[in-house]
């Protein structure tokens, strides 16, 4: 069975340090750290002005940081091989690609804002798996707000954090062009520890749910099947929400009502539209279940959830559809699939004596069916984005 640990804090902030004095000599002068997330209901409802329910995991980024005198920026991953050079001036929308593009463009889109931030070296490491749906990227361009904030000197008050979400959503959708909606970014700087996020994309209001989980655990199943934002599956779904919302005459299909969804012409365009509206109410139902223990109703919310992410907004695979079907034979009380889909992971809600069973089943239905072998993450609820 592979569990992927999150790793001691200090300890991780510690070999951080000591890889950026390694490869650029001289030791960094900030230190960011943000986490990635797991979302427990509120799947691709966030550009459609809607409700999700994020937790920040204890699997996080770690971004050292050092000014430059000059106008050049060094970006180095320890869990990539290339690393990016240029300078300030090459910075923008669509100019870098690959993995650096997501910390290049958290420069451009703080100097953007206005932050003098200068030419600068990087060295970010992560926790958290890439490519599994648990926002490895904005960990990554989270880590990296942190760490600039703290290399200009900046205090990080609830009014920074949100100036620094917004400069993390436009690396992410114009820099390197995936067409995301904000959640992760968001819980990656206020998700708070033993809670999850309630967030409103109409309100932008962000309220800490306490999660007591009375001897459960939040068990995630990463199935190894790459998922990518920018590949075109997740902007077809967005282009679909937006054809629904027009065809409904609303700005955002949170002003949408189930009724007049089920008067839409087009059979896909209906069942996208009938995923959208469930599942934002299915985020109120959620945190209700959460606050009340009740673990029925929770277990028929991510049933529905998932069959609906999987008839009607069509993300799921093979694989997350057996790592869910699974765990819930093998002893959890609920479980869907979660993130942007199209691969990446599966989230349950497991009693604690059965932890053990559940991601065991999973490994065994994996191996049967011929699948990559799946890692998993205890996603205990954990704070956001830190100067560390
Ligand atoms: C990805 C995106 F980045 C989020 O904005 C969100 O839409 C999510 O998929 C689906 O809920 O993580």
């Amino acid at each position: 069975m592979s569990l992927v640990e999150p790793g001691e804090p200090a300890t991780l902030a510690a070999a951080v340090r000591a890889a950026f004095a390694d490869h650029y000599g001289e030791p960094p002068t900030s230190l960011g750290r943000a986490p990635g997330r797991v979302n427990l209901m509120g799947e691709h409802t966030d550009y459609n002005a809607g409700l999700v329910l994020p937790v920040a995991l204890p699997h996080a980024t770690y971004a050292a940081a050092r000014a430059r005198g000059d106008e050049l920026v060094r970006i180095t991953s320890a869990q990539e091989d290339e690393a990016w050079e240029g300078t300030l001036a090459e910075l923008g929308p669509r100019t870098i690609e690959g993995w650096a593009g997501y910390a290049a463009g958290v420069i451009w889109a703080m100097r953007e804002a206005g932050h003098r931030v200068p030419g600068v070296d990087l060295l970010v490491d992560s926790r958290v798996p890439v490519g599994a749906g648990l926002s490895s990227s904005a960990a990554l361009e989270c880590s990296v707000a942190v760490a600039l904030a703290d290399l200009l000197g900046l205090e990080l008050t609830d009014d920074l954090r949100r100036e620094l979400i917004e400069a993390c959503i436009r690396a992410e959708t114009e820099v390197v062009g995936a067409p995301t909606g904000g959640m992760d970014q968001t819980v990656a700087v206020f998700g708070e520890a033993g809670s999850a996020l309630l967030i409103d994309f109409t309100s932008h209001e962000t309220t800490p749910v306490s999660l007591d989980l009375a001897g459960h655990t939040l068990v995630v199943t990463d199935t190894r099947v790459k998922h990518a934002l920018t590949d075109g599956g997740y902007g077809s779904r967005r282009a679909d929400c937006e054809t629904a919302a027009e065809a409904l005459g609303v700005t955002t299909l949170r002003e949408a009502t189930q009724e007049a969804v089920d008067g839409l012409d087009d059979e896909r365009v209906r069942r996208r539209a009938t995923h959208i509206v469930s599942e934002i109410q299915r985020v109120t139902d959620t945190v209700t279940a959460f606050e009340g223990l009740d673990w029925d109703a929770l277990g028929r919310l991510f049933d529905a959830s998932h069959r609906s992410m999987r008839d009607d907004f069509e993300i799921s695979c093979p694989e997350l559809d057996t790592a869910v079907a699974v765990a819930v034979q093998a002893g959890a009380v609920a479980a869907r699939m979660t993130g942007g889909g199209f691969g990446g992971s599966s989230v349950a809600v497991v009693p604690d004596e059965r932890v053990d069973a559940v991601m065991r089943a999973v490994d065994a239905a994996f191996a049967l069916e011929g699948f990559r072998s799946p890692v998993h993450l205890r996603a205990v609820p954990s704070a956001g984005a830190s100067v560390s």
